[in-house]
């Protein structure tokens, strides 16, 4: 049998590194876990997945000893890759809820990006780099984009010359990796950006195994525009969890049995999706706002077996909120939301509490922290909170006629009205609140949502295009990306999206199913 080959894995608790783990293993490597200090001095090759805020993370290693540990580590040139914040942590200061001191290894501090240029911060998606120098790992690279998704970057300076491998750019240049003989750490992360970034891991893990060549020169690019695919999910009739897909959010086949619209096993279509090219892949556990959600075990399940196998970004949603059990049990949608990430997810989505949320901060004008939207992106970031909108458009023949934010359409309603606003809903369209979307995206950048999911029900499962008037107005209004969804039936509508507005992403699910684009 073949001998068993190990790599060290510093992962301090802090968030979800499952995808890592997948990754090395999917490779064919095992992971040793880091319990003590001596374990980094003793390792192989480590790799230092950094998740969570920079603070924390400093906290930690340095109560533990392992900041030195990994210093020592590091000075010795012994192999090493870090990722995201395991990037970041090496330099000497960040501003992250700081300034904070970091480990100092590498000269310069690492600061925010700033949106005030029309740049959405977080920076989230598939952006080129440019390679600099022989960097081994980044030989398969080219002009592939990777996966990047952080608020904070480190910039090349004439004192960190000699570490920069390659740039990227994003309103700054700022760093996308380092190398300085056996040490690397990438900014962006292999273990999400699909072969690609299987082949950075792949050359950290086996250095030998290839002939260096020259290092190849990305071209500058932008961030490219992402495509995800979309599969709604819940428990039919017979208690299975199927993919199934609505029409206007209907998901009920119009026969005389009325059963669930059943489109195939959710593992094996993301499997499908990603093999097939899609940026990210979404579950939305549809029926959540009724099932509590850590009772529906077949969701954690599937989300831990399509992360074995999905090297890109997993997000999902559905009945994230407080909740209490049959038998006076509490969870807090933070326990929730901790048990989606652990089981392989990337982001997770929050549609209907956050509606309350929102409308709560509106009434008071208080953030009290409390709502799972804050919760949530306080403890993993707001990169990892999505909120999805479900509006519904309501025709008017005036903006004056409503409080909320109206707009012209380019299509008048039924009876010739011009104008429309668009109600946000609840319980998956069940119920219509008084808020418009507008005013929720607003109010939930402010709560700390990193992304919004902007569906539209009058458009789902359509086919006949995004609703660009609701995606232009709402990704005028916030600074974080808006992925535009609902209504994609051909190839020119993702174009068009992209063309007509500032959506960064564009969402679809019925597409797919039907397998008309691939
Ligand atoms: O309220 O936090 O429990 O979250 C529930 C989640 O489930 C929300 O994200 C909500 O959008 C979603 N949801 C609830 N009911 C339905 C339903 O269809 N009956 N699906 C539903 C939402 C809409 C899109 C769909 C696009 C693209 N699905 O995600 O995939 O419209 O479709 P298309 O390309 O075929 O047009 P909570």
């Amino acid at each position: 049998s073949k001998p068993v080959l190990f790599v060290t894995l510093l992962d301090y608790g802090a968030g979800n590194v499952r995808s890592v783990r997948n990754a090395i293993r999917h490779l064919g490597f095992d992971i040793k876990d880091v319990q003590s200090p001596e374990d980094i001095l003793n390792a192989n090759r480590l790799i230092f997945p950094g998740v969570g805020a920079f603070a924390a993370a400093m906290d930690v290693l340095n109560k533990t000893g392992m900041a030195e540990a990994l210093c020592a580590y590091i000075e010795n040139d012994r192999p090493f890759l870090g990722i995201c914040l395991g990037l970041q942590l090496l330099f000497e200061s960040s501003e992250e809820n700081g300034p904070v001191n970091g480990l100092g290894l590498i000269p310069g501090g690492v600061g925010r990006f700033d949106s005030s240029n029309g740049f959405r911060v977080p920076h989230i998606g598939w952006n080129a780099l440019q390679v600099y120098k022989d960097s081994d790992i980044l030989d398969d690279i080219g002009n592939h984009h990777v996966y990047f998704v952080h608020s904070y970057r480190a910039m090349p300076s004439n004192d960190n010359k000699e570490w920069v491998s390659s740039t990227c750019n994003y309103g700054d240049k700022f760093i996308a990796s380092i190398r300085r003989g056996n040490v690397h750490a990438v900014q962006f992360h292999p273990e999400k950006s699909g072969d690609v970034g299987l082949s950075v891991l792949r050359r950290f893990l086996y250095p030998k195994s290839h002939v260096t060549k020259k290092p190849t020169q990305g071209k500058a690019s932008t961030l490219a525009k992402r495509v995800i695919a979309c599969l709604d999910v819940r428990t039919n009739d017979k208690g299975d969890l199927v993919v199934t897909k609505g029409d206007q959010y209907d998901v009920r086949e119009h026969t005389k049995e009325n059963e669930v619209r059943n489109l195939g096993k959710p593992v094996e279509l993301a499997g499908q999706y990603y093999k097939d090219g899609a940026d990210e892949v979404s579950f939305l556990n549809i029926t959540g706002f009724r099932d509590f959600p850590l009772g529906d075990l077949p969701m954690l399940k599937v989300l831990r077996y399509t992360s074995e196998n999905v090297f890109v970004p997993l997000t999902v949603g559905g009945g994230i909120r407080d909740f209490t059990d049959a038998n006076g049990r509490y969870y807090s949608s933070l326990e929730v939301a901790s048990e989606y990430f652990r089981s392989g997810a990337d982001k997770i989505s929050i549609g209907s509490d956050a509606v309350y949320a929102a409308e709560e901060y509106l009434k008071t004008g208080v953030k009290t922290g409390k709502s799972s939207l804050e919760q949530i992106s306080r403890v993993y970031g707001n990169q990892a909170v999505v909120v999805s909108i479900d509006p519904r458009r309501v025709y008017i023949n005036s903006p004056n006629d409503v409080e909320f934010k109206a707009i012209r359409v380019t299509n008048p309603g039924p009876k010739g009205e011009e104008y429309a606003w668009y109600q946000c809903t609840v319980n998956g369209g069940r119920e219509g609140r008084p808020i418009g979307a507008y005013e929720l995206a607003k109010a939930v950048e402010e709560l700390g949502a990193g992304e919004i999911l902007l569906n539209c029900i009058d458009c789902d499962g359509q086919g006949k295009g995004y609703d660009l008037d609701l995606i232009k107005l709402i990704s005028d209004a916030v600074s974080i990306p808006v992925i535009a969804s609902s209504g994609a039936g051909a190839v020119e509508h993702f174009s068009e999206v992209f063309r007509k507005t500032n959506a960064s992403a564009s969402l679809a699910a019925g597409i797919f199913h039907r397998k008309e684009v691939i």
